[in-house]
């Protein structure tokens, strides 16, 4: 039998003794007797053991830097390139029901078989155990994470996105209130990618607020604090009173205004979440995660539980994406994923400019025309890759990110990749329509997860990769927290990818800045609306001043008429498919009233306009 005391330098011990917490003792000395590591490394807050972890990745070859200061270049394997849904598993006890949209596993016969896995998974290999604030530092809001990982590249990653906590562990005062992750990216073949991808297990275990990670490398698998950390959050806050949602948190700022209203938004992966938090003129708070929770005076107040962005890099241009673009060009410590690097420049699908026909990529070393094993042809990068950096270091931060307290939330925006149904920007009829309308999320799937690109997907509230909870329990937990409020945010939809019959986009990447834009005026009550079925919709003279004002382009009535048209066939036709996905879930009473009402008011406009497709001007009288 191993005794943890072998791996530990003194250095080490006085570190985890010094937190005078012994779960964490515990969970690391049996974490060290199963994975045999041949070093233990404790991170503290201190800037150079920070540092030495970067220092680290560069050294053991999973970063290697590139031309402009502080920018390195991490690999994952080429089949592993997405979260990696069907190796993500909840460990279920016997006693317990989720839900057929959760993938389960039972908790001792996963338990056995991940342990097995871990037997010794790390020799020769260096551990380092870190530890974290989900949230802002001194917050109420905010959770501990400890970190275990054989990943310098991992912990590195975590370091640009996540705030240091080992003085956060001190104030635990010895209690066990805290998530813990444990990751090994396993063998690594001679380019550093994890070899046994077969043996790819995501074990989430909510009865001990942890989570096993293995034979992975791909941020959305293998960062603890990430979309594991996520899942167990949902868990969490579904037990209590609070939101833990798939969300960014913004600072919206109208010109000539002297004021900073605040939403989050939830979009399924790579469906403009960043973009939008991103937007020029807008400040950002965090653009993947917030806790949200309902603050003393009865507003709902939100923080965002990273501090930096692990971004989809495709399309980011100077044009569609400035500000993101700039950065991403200067010098910062920053790690890009998965691109094409020649002559030590990054190189990425969709940036705006003539990319080399060589280099190194996802693959290895590629030329164009290259085919991968399967005979497909190999893109210069994956369409997936990343960038990961501070917040920060971003000139349009928001002064109120660290913000221990959060920020006061007017607004909150559900939108999906949605190339047929919803209008650009829908103002609900109140907060359980607006709920009703997250939960009915639907999106076209992309290639942030492994799988068919394409397809139409439910996702409520953009979270349903994530929810751990019963459906029903998810959903009746928004309507609860709103009830609960006294000063409720407007709920908005959004939709930026409505295309016409042979598939062109109608919109601009940049429009979103009009919508959010209005949305903020609405908050204000400083523009009208049409009722119409789904909810509230722009004037057209609303929007065509704006976009003379603030984009300085033209719209037309003619496109507002076709983008805000109701699609009342295609509209009702998902109503059909949402009542399908929820007749299972056992659903409050209020849903379905929701549900029938949405119908009826669709079906009455079609009959009264004959038509299945309403223009604006078709609902004047509704
Ligand atoms: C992400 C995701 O990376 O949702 O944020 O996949
Ligand atoms: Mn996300």
């Amino acid at each position: 039998m191993n005794t943890a005391k072998q791996f530990f330098d003194k250095v080490t011990r006085d570190r985890l003794n010094d937190l005078h917490n012994d779960h964490v003792i515990n969970i690391v000395d049996r974490m060290v007797r199963l994975c045999r590591p041949s070093k233990v490394t404790v991170i503290t807050d201190d800037a150079a053991d920070i540092a030495y972890v970067r220092r680290l990745a560069l050294l053991n070859g999973e970063e290697k830097p590139l031309t402009i200061r502080g920018h390195s270049i991490h690999y994952d394997g080429y089949y592993d390139q997405g979260r990696d849904k069907d190796h993500t598993r909840v460990l279920l006890p016997k006693d317990k029901k989720l839900g057929r949209h959760i993938n389960t596993i039972d908790r001792d016969e996963g338990l056995k078989e991940i342990f097995d896995l871990m037997d010794g998974i790390m020799e020769g290999k260096e551990m380092l155990v870190r530890f974290f604030s989900l949230g802002p530092l001194n917050s109420g809001f905010s959770i501990p994470a400890l970190q275990i990982t054989d990943s310098a590249y991992v912990a590195h990653s975590e370091d640009l996105l996540y705030r240091s906590g080992y003085e956060e562990f001190k104030k635990l005062e010895g209690k066990p209130d805290f998530f813990y992750f444990v990751h090994s990216a396993g063998q690594l073949d001679e380019l550093g990618k994890s070899k046994d991808i077969d043996q790819r297990r995501i074990y989430v275990d909510i009865e001990k607020n942890r989570v096993f990670t293995i034979n992975n490398q791909y941020a959305g698998n293998s960062l603890g604090l990430k979309k594991l950390a996520l899942r167990l959050a949902i868990n969490k806050s579904n037990h209590e009173d609070w939101l833990t949602e798939h969300m960014f948190i913004m600072g919206v700022h109208q010109e000539n205004k002297n004021r900073t209203t605040y939403f989050s938004g939830a979009f399924p992966s790579a469906c403009g979440k960043t973009s939008t938090a991103m937007i020029p003129g807008q400040t950002i708070i965090g653009d993947d995660i917030a806790f949200l929770r309902m603050w003393h005076d009865g507003s709902c107040h939100a923080v965002n539980i990273e501090s930096g962005i692990f971004g989809i890099i495709t399309n980011v241009n100077p044009v569609d994406d400035p500000l993101i673009y700039q950065c991403l060009t200067t010098p910062r410590e920053l790690i890009f994923s998965n691109v094409l690097v020649n002559d030590g420049k990054p190189y990425w699908l969709g940036m705006g400019q003539e990319t080399p026909k060589t280099g190194v990529n996802h693959f290895g070393d590629w030329s164009k025309g290259k085919k991968d094993t399967e005979g497909r042809e190999i893109p210069l990068a994956h369409k997936n890759a990343r960038y990961t950096i501070r917040l920060r270091e971003l000139d349009n931060v928001d002064p109120e990110a660290e913000n221990p307290d959060g920020v006061q939330i007017d607004g909150i925006i559900y939108g999906g990749r949605d190339s047929d149904t919803n209008v650009p920007i829908c103002q609900s009829l109140d907060w359980d329509h607006g709920v009703f309308l997250g939960a009915c999320l639907e999106s076209e799937t992309t290639a942030a997860t492994l799988g068919q690109e394409g397809l139409r997907k439910h996702s409520p509230m953009a979270n349903l990769d994530f929810v751990v909870v019963p459906l029903r329990k998810y959903i009746a937990n928004h309507f609860a927290f709103g009830r609960k409020l006294q000063k409720r945010p407007l709920i908005f939809t959004t939709n930026y990818f409505l295309k016409d019959d042979q598939g062109n986009y109608l919109l601009d990447k940049i429009d979103k800045k009009i919508w959010l834009l209005w949305a903020e005026a609405r908050v204000h009550g400083e523009v009208d609306a049409l009722a119409t079925p789904i909810g509230y919709i722009p004037l057209f003279q609303d929007l065509q001043a704006m976009f003379e004002t603030i984009l300085h382009k033209p719209f037309s009535r003619e496109l507002y008429e076709r983008v805000f048209s109701l699609r009342v066939e295609n509209l009702l036709q998902k109503l059909i498919r949402i009542e399908n996905i929820y007749r299972e879930e056992n659903m409050p009473e209020i849903f379905w009233s929701i549900l029938r009402r949405q119908r009826e008011r669709l079906t009455t406009a079609q009959q009264t306009s004959g038509a299945d497709l309403i223009p604006p001007s078709g609902l004047k009288n509704y």
